[in-house]
């Protein structure tokens, strides 16, 4: 008897802290675990992010259904499985550190601009976002003038500047044509002159990895 009541006064004490403790904690661990977990994610190439997020929450639904199932277990069983549970989240932190992560530094990401490139050319409009067009090839017909339009979607400017061959476009006095300026967010449209049936090179003055082909028929 004597024994229960300094336990019991024990528990009370332990209790008020800990009814703010426990959520609160809990709230900033859950908020730690998602943001980090995102920036994983988001460092990671998108096949391998959705690979290693759904393995994260099959393997978190696997341990918690173990962990329900066997409720007796001992403390080092329990971290092991959560252990268990977070190993693509330990091989995704890997992988970044490894470099497996795509840089977000634009025009630096050729390989990601790819995917948006669709399949067909441009023949009248081409969209410039991420520092990239969302074609790589542009039909123009022969022999007469173009409208062509640029939706600049950046938040820096951009431009079109056709040449004969890319090597001419190591110097700007070689262009064939030059557009005017499209400011951040802005889309104008403007005549490209006549060009004569064959293939050029066309890229932004701005960012040399804007580029692609022109193909007059
Ligand atoms: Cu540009």
């Amino acid at each position: 008897m004597q024994q229960t009541r300094p336990d019991l006064s024990g528990e009370i004490r332990f209790s008020v802290p800990l009814v703010l403790v426990i959520p609160l904690g809990a709230v900033v661990v859950i908020a730690a675990l998602t943001w980090s977990f995102s920036r994983i994610l988001l460092s990671l190439p998108a096949g391998a992010a959705t690979t290693v997020a759904i393995l994260t929450a099959a393997n978190i639904l696997g341990a918690c259904t173990f962990l329900a199932l066997r409720p007796g277990l001992p403390r080092a069983t329990v971290f092991e499985v959560v252990l268990v549970a977070l190993y693509p989240v330990i091989i995704g932190l890997v992988m970044v550190q490894a470099g497996f992560g795509v840089t977000e530094e634009a025009g630096a990401s050729e390989g990601g601009g790819e995917q948006s490139v669709p399949a067909g050319p441009a023949t009248d409009s081409i969209v410039a976002e991420g520092t990239e067009f969302n074609a790589d090839e542009i039909e123009l017909a022969a022999k007469k003038p173009t409208d062509f339009e640029i939706e600049n979607r950046d938040a820096v400017i951009h431009n079109l500047l056709i040449y004969q061959t890319e090597a001419d476009a190591a110097d700007p006095n070689n262009s064939l044509f030059k557009s005017p300026d499209i400011a951040a967010g802005a889309t104008d449209s403007f005549p490209i002159k006549p060009l004569k049936k064959g293939d050029y090179y066309f890229v932004c003055a701005y960012h040399a990895n804007m580029n692609g082909t022109v193909k007059v028929g």
